[in-house]
């Protein structure tokens, strides 16, 4: 018998598949089999057929060939609109992490629980909710948090592969041991990469002490340094940058400080406006060239400060 498991290439997705695989193996004794799935290929993913005797998909987009589908994307139905099996289907958008959704039916729905994994699922559940705080991040001391900074480089199948073994073999006791050097190389590269970014932030940002506002213009190496806004700056409240995400692409993102959210702005809105999308406190756009972008970026920053100025209820 062979065991399935698809699973989005992220924290989440990883302890994910080692719960499921620890459930599947006591459940059936069959073998594992894991296949990581990243985001951007979902025409292609709803087309092709999965693996195994029995199949889970994982904190990823649901697929009617699964044997059992586990998500708590808002976006995952997006494509389906026949019914969900109460059975075999389970999914919560309230859920901060899929790891927690599992760990509760794999509990309430049947009847199983290993608390050698409660750790795992703890900190699956902290960084998809993003849940930690800003020192923590810029500290990267808990190994949780090293081992998803090392998901952060170019991640390989193989890499994913061999992490998903490594949970489910070890369950918590990976976060007490040594790093493996699998994530140990991956880890101190990705750290360099952070560093490297940090620099090029403090001397491009601008802060408008008045507003509590941050602009920038970086290359992709932002995304190693995300929280670089506020730590650089504790004062920001919102963040406006371009980001040059490949040769001639650009994305506008727009985030309110998630260290201290009043949601007074809804970003996701405003950036709907644009063409883009996101939620209360984040948003992005994609636009085609460095002046289109710089232009947005201009025009939100006027209607962020314009909003700040106003007394509450006529905000956007
Ligand atoms: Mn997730």
């Amino acid at each position: 018998m062979e065991i399935g498991i698809y699973f989005h290439r992220d924290f989440d997705g990883l302890v994910s598949a080692a719960l499921i695989a620890d459930y599947a193996y006591e459940r059936w004794k069959g073998s594992i089999r894991f296949y990581p799935l990243s985001h951007g290929y979902k025409e292609k993913w709803l087309k092709s057929p999965l693996r195994g005797d029995i199949t889970y998909v994982l904190d990823f987009a649901f697929h009617e060939g699964a044997s059992f589908w586990f998500d708590h994307h808002q976006t995952s139905l997006e494509h389906y609109l026949g019914p969900l099996n109460k059975e075999r289907h389970f999914f919560d958008p309230s859920k901060s992490s899929c790891a927690i959704l599992i760990w509760e039916v794999l509990y309430e729905r049947f009847g199983y629980r290993n608390l050698n994994l409660e750790k795992l699922v703890n900190w699956a559940d902290i960084i998809d909710g993003a849940k930690f705080s800003l020192k923590d991040l810029v500290e990267c001391k808990e190994r949780a948090l090293q081992i998803h900074l090392s998901l952060s480089l170019e991640a390989d199948n193989a890499y994913l592969i061999e992490l998903a073994r490594l949970f489910f073999h070890y369950k918590d006791a990976i976060l007490r041991s040594n790093l493996p050097y699998i994530v140990e190389w991956r880890f101190k590269k990705a750290r360099e990469y952070q560093r490297q970014s940090l620099e090029k932030f403090k001397k491009i940002a601008k802060f408008d002490p008045k507003t509590g506002i941050v602009t920038f213009f970086m290359s992709r190496d932002f995304f190693y340094c995300r929280w670089a806004p506020y730590y650089v700056f504790p004062d920001c409240k919102y963040s406006l940058g371009v980001i040059n995400t490949e040769n001639e692409r650009y994305m506008v993102i727009v985030n309110e400080n998630p260290f201290s959210r009043s949601g007074k702005i809804n970003i996701g809105k405003i950036c709907a406006h644009y063409g883009g999308g996101g939620h209360l406190g984040v948003g992005g756009i994609n636009v085609s060239s460095l002046e289109e972008g710089q232009r947005i970026v201009g025009e939100i920053k006027a209607l962020i400060e314009n909003a700040l100025i106003k007394p509450k209820g006529e905000c956007a």
